[in-house]
Formats: structure tokens, C-alpha cells, sequence
């Protein structure tokens, strides 16, 4: 059972929210609007601190550049503050613009990379500004067609645009390289797999980590062994966490696989990964296209916390007798004995011990707040994905 250990480890835990989790989302069919939606990044980090508010869990939002642009931020970082929360990572964003059409940081044409290095060099010193430790890098960088551009001059020219990049990262700052195997680009991404990912930051040094996006992966593929690689390896910088069925599907964390999410939380705890100072950011990558944004958050950072209870759960000195003995199924019932047990009430018991609701998602709907937004937020344009 949960004992007082476990529920101070998890009094350590912090997820960071992606700002753009607050925005109108969908797919490319379809952005279904939303009253009480966001209009600027100042409203995005008030919903983010209500996740916070009402979870203890989520005291940090990430921002991603240009769709969080203001002309100040150190003000939107008292502004965040003010609202009990942190900015955190700081997100590049060189797939929007027209002239990235055939890449960004691994193009052939000089004028065109610089652009994109230029890019990075902002988002630092938004950095700066703002007191984010982390630069998340992520590319649309890829070939749709066999031939259609010379791919190991692309990787040469990426880890060129990283090192320059890298040159800039403070002494407090670290490069977070992220990776995904397909789309927007179907035939080769320049940076599909953490192999790669690996590869390009570790030519970088130590300040230079791999983020990964449970959602970049090909269906079928043991994440929790590469978490474990990663954290063996000392590179594994952050999450992006989310769920999926198919593709890079961005649903709610631990819907799709609660197992899945479970394991890798096992490998986590394991690979000395969570705790303040393992150095690995609990991130969310997530969309809400149907569902409403601020509870989807709210189930999230829930769910991210539920899967870590049971992760530290696991009896690892049985774990390590029964391994140790050949002992196979003795081994893996241990180890699902862990998974199986309902930590639920002992959660609501820790949150209402720090003043915090039982139950966040009843507390949000009767809060008042959803209805007070979308009353309020009448007007202006509403932030989106792409904007
Ligand atoms: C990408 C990747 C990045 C995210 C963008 C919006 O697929 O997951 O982390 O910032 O989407
Ligand atoms: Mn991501």
C-alpha cells in the first residue's frame, strides 16, 4: 500500500502544461471552436494555473514561440508568477512559415537555415527573459519522395545548425532535441528516431538531451526500453506526454494505455528519472479537440500521477529476488501487482491533506470558472494551433 515515503516522493512531482493545450485545436479536417477560449498567452496561463490550483501538480507551463509572442517577458513571467506558476520550455516553431517549405535547421539554401538558427536565437533569449531552463527543438524537417534531397547532407547540415544553436545555450540552459518518425514528411524525417536524437546532441555536449513524445512512435514499439537507454545514457531530457492510438494522435496521457503509461513510469523511477533532481521534465504535449481544455488537463495531470504512485508501488527488493532466482512469473506478477492496485482514494486523501480538492474534476465543474470564462472571453480572436 502507499506508505508516507511514497506520498512525499509524490509531493516532489511537477508536470508542465503545453500552453497550447488551451488553445483551439483539431485536425486538418477540422478546428472545432470553443467557448472561453484563450485570446492571448496571458489568458492561456491563468487557465494553466487553474489546472494547478485545483491538482497541486502542474506549476509550470511551457510556451512555444511565435504562437506565445508578447512584446514583454519578463512581464508575462511576473504575470505567470503572480498566478503561482512557472514559464517553462520553450518551444521553436520553424514549420509554419512558407520558406520552410523543404526544411528549416537541415536546408540547402544558407539564407534559409539561417533563418531558422536565427529563430533558436530568439527563442533564448525569450529564455532568458523569462527564466526557462529548456529549449525544445522539434522539426518538420523531412522528404516526401526517394531522391528528393541528398539526406546525409541534411544530417551533416543539422548537426551544423545545432552546434551554432548549442554556442548560445547559458550556462543554466540545456538543448532539448525531439523525435519524431513520420509526418508532416512521410518518406525520412531528419530527426525520426532517438537514435538519432542521441546521436546529434551527444556531438553537442552535456548541456544537449532527448525529449521524448510518447506519441513519435510507430505502433508496437517498447517505449519503456528506450526510456530506459536514455536514462542509462544520462540524455534523457524531457517528456512530451500524450496518448495515441494510431498516430501522433495527442489524446489525453494514459487513456489509450494506462499499462503503457505505467511502464514507462516504471523505468522512470527506476533510471533514478523522477524526483527534483533527476533533471527529466514531465511535459505534456496534448490537444483537446473535443473535449473541454481545461478539465482534459486537469485528467491528465491526474492520470500522469495515478500511473507514478503505482510505479513507485512496485516492490523492487522482491522485484530483484524473484529476477535473481529465474523466478519469471513470480517476477511479473510483482510487478502487476503494482499496476493493479487502486491508489485513487490514497490520492484524494494526500490532496485533501494539502488543502487541495479530492476530486479536481468535480471541483473544476462546480468552481464557477468554465462558465466565468466563457462569459468574459467575448471578442477578440481566440488562440489556436498555428496561432
Ligand atoms: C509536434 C511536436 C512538438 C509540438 C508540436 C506542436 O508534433 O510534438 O513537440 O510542439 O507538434
Ligand atoms: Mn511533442
Amino acid at each position: 500500500m502507499i506508505n508516507d515515503d511514497i506520498l512525499d516522493r509524490l509531493a516532489t512531482q511537477v508536470i508542465e502544461l503545453p500552453s497550447w493545450a488551451f488553445g483551439n485545436s483539431g485536425t486538418r479536417f477540422k478546428v472545432f471552436a470553443q467557448a472561453g477560449v484563450p485570446r492571448n498567452p496571458r489568458e492561456k496561463i491563468a487557465d494553466a494555473a487553474k489546472v494547478n490550483e485545483l491538482t497541486g501538480l502542474a506549476p509550470k507551463v511551457a510556451l512555444q514561440i511565435p504562437w506565445d509572442k508578447v512584446d514583454d517577458y519578463a512581464s508575462l513571467r511576473s504575470y505567470a508568477e503572480d498566478f503561482g506558476v512557472e514559464l517553462g520550455t520553450v518551444n521553436s516553431n520553424t514549420f509554419q512559415d512558407d520558406d520552410y517549405k523543404f526544411g528549416s535547421l537541415t536546408h540547402w539554401d544558407p539564407r534559409i537555415r539561417q533563418k531558422a538558427i536565427d529563430h533558436h536565437f530568439d527563442c533564448i533569449d525569450v529564455m532568458d527573459a523569462t527564466g526557462s531552463r529548456d529549449l525544445k527543438i522539434w522539426l518538420a524537417d523531412g522528404t516526401n519522395y526517394p531522391g528528393q534531397d541528398d539526406i546525409r547532407a541534411r544530417q551533416d547540415r543539422l548537426a551544423d545548425s545545432l552546434q551554432q544553436i548549442y554556442a548560445r545555450i547559458g550556462d543554466d540552459q540545456r538543448l532539448v532535441l525531439e523525435y519524431k518518425f513520420f509526418e508532416p514528411a512521410f518518406y525520412h524525417m531528419d530527426v525520426p528516431d532517438w537514435g538519432t536524437a542521441y546521436t546529434q546532441v551527444l556531438a553537442l555536449g552535456d548541456k544537449a538531451h532527448v525529449c521524448l513524445d510518447t506519441g513519435h512512435h510507430a505502433p508496437g514499439t517498447n517505449i519503456e526500453f528506450i526510456v530506459a537507454q536514455l536514462l542509462r545514457l544520462g540524455r534523457l531530457g524531457s517528456f512530451d506526454f500524450n496518448s495515441r492510438f494510431y498516430a501522433d494522435d495527442d489524446l489525453i496521457v494514459g487513456s489509450a494505455d494506462p499499462f503503457q503509461l505505467f511502464r514507462i513510469l516504471y523505468e522512470v523511477v527506476r533510471g533514478d528519472g523522477f524526483g527534483p533532481d533527476s533533471g527529466v521534465a514531465f511535459m505534456l504535449d496534448q490537444c483537446h479537440n473535443i473535449e473541454k481544455k481545461i478539465p482534459g488537463q486537469i485528467r491528465s495531470v491526474l492520470n500522469v500521477q495515478e500511473m507514478t504512485a503505482r510505479a513507485l508501488l512496485v516492490d523492487r527488493d522482491a522485484l530483484a529476488t524473484a529476477q535473481a532466482a529465474g523466478d519469471v512469473l513470480g517476477a511479473h506478477e510483482i510487478f502487476n501487482d503494482a499496476f493493479y492496485t487502486d491508489v485513487r482514494p490514497a490520492l484524494a486523501d494526500w490532496r485533501e491533506k494539502r488543502g487541495l480538492p479530492a476530486n479536481p474534476m468535480k471541483a473544476y465543474a462546480a468552481s464557477g470558472y468554465q462558465e466565468q470564462i466563457e462569459a468574459d472571453r467575448v471578442g477578440g480572436e481566440q488562440a489556436g494551433w498555428g496561432a
